[in-house]
């Protein structure tokens, strides 16, 4: 939708959360999925565009928001914590709703904006990655006796990397905008990998691997932090919490979060796993889930690293393939520099996994 279309129907998501038009609101935050906008009415809010045809059913996705933040909610306070700033808050429509369906059958939803806090974008202080790491662990460890069966899967197979490769191939096969000729070399570097891609599958069926309600979308910008104190006060972005595996939840902040670029940077020779966050973002992670993990999972926290690095990056050279359907893109070629971005991180992790595996060793 353009973005004129979208902010005439914003009038109308207002009458349902206040009962009039008045439009106080700006884009806001960098997702890749949703539209975020900041709302500014009695107080300040977050409202959502839900991308439905990613997220096809918003009621199930909802739902598991509700349960999870106020299983979050009811732990916090059993620890005396900041009950009120520990997780998003739903804000329900003037009749009662959990979100809102306009009348071109886009879904929107409303939350308290959280205050005195701020978003990060990449690491400025180490210490950072440390405590988010840490926020992260302690999210999975809040939620390890919330009941997974009532977690309805918002994404099928979302981060069942052996079938990424395969929409991949796929994607290849089909070349619906005549694109594959270009990317010979990021099918082959995808390709040379098809093996790999199964390693944790493998681990799962063979029942080694354990799936626990994880968040499954750990980039540094899903943490709000505390303006003052600089320290986490809140996990975000929810609408991918199912059962899944805590490597993928560490290897994808480290993916984001530890690469010594950012996620689309074009100059290849910046890009690399930093060392020192790795080790930072291990400990914090080992301590969030309070012994919690086995020793197997904690052998296979450097695979999650490269998994997900190379799983976004066939995500990314699929999307190009198909053109540019799924991830918001903001230039030309824009998934295919994030592809080659991630790529490069791949190439640069699978040099550090004896670095990487020692850092682990030593925690553990
Ligand atoms: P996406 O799924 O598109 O990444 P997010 O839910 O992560 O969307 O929201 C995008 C950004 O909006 C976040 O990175 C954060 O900066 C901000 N944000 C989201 N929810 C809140 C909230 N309740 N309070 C304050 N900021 C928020
Ligand atoms: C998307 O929504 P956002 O921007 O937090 C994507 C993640 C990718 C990420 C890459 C639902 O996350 O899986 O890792 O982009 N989310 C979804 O930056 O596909
Ligand atoms: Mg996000």
């Amino acid at each position: 939708m353009g973005r004129e279309e979208l902010c005439a129907k914003i009038g109308e998501v207002m009458g349902a959360y206040f009962g009039d038009e008045m439009q106080v609101c700006e884009p806001y935050g960098n997702g890749h999925i949703n539209d975020t906008f900041l709302v500014v009415r009695d107080k300040r809010y977050i409202l959502q565009r839900m991308n439905h045809q990613i997220f096809t059913n918003p009621k199930g996705m909802m739902d598991n928001i509700l349960g999870v933040t106020e299983h979050i909610r009811n732990k916090t306070r059993e620890k005396g914590g900041d009950v009120e700033r520990c997780s998003l808050t739903v804000v329900p429509t003037l009749d009662g709703k959990d979100f809102f369906c306009d009348s071109i059958g886009s879904y929107w939803r409303l939350y308290d904006f959280v205050e005195g806090t701020i978003t990060r974008e990449s690491v400025e202080n180490p210490m950072d990655f440390y405590t988010c790491a840490k926020a992260f662990g302690e999210f999975q460890q809040q939620l390890s006796d919330y009941d997974a069966s009532t977690l309805f899967p918002t994404i099928e197979n979302f981060h069942n990397t052996p079938w990424r490769y395969g929409n991949l191939m796929t994607a290849v096969e089909r070349d619906v905008c005549g694109r594959a000729k270009t990317v010979e070399k990021e099918i082959k570097f995808a390709m040379d990998r098809s093996e790999f891609v199964k390693v944790l599958e493998n681990e799962r069926e063979a029942g080694i691997l354990p799936l626990r309600v994880t968040h499954n979308d750990t980039k540094l910008n899903n943490i709000l932090f505390d303006a003052e104190s600089g320290l986490p006060v809140c996990v975000i972005d929810l609408d991918t919490v199912m059962p899944g595996y805590s490597v993928n939840d560490f290897g994808d902040s480290i993916r984001f979060g530890a690469n010594t670029a950012a996620e689309d940077e074009t100059d290849l020779s910046k890009v690399s796993l930093d060392m020192n966050l790795f080790e930072l973002y291990a400990k914090g992670f080992i301590e969030g889930c309070e012994g919690r993990l086995t020793d197997r999972e904690l052998e296979l926290l450097p695979e999650g690293a490269i998994m997900m690095t190379l799983e976004c990056g066939l995500r990314f050279l699929t999307d190009y393939l198909e053109g540019d359907v799924y991830f918001k893109v903001h230039r030309e070629g824009h998934n295919l520099d994030r592809c080659r971005n991630q790529f490069a991180l791949v190439a640069d992790m699978e040099r550090k996994l004896p670095e990487m595996r020692a850092v682990i060793e030593r925690l553990k």
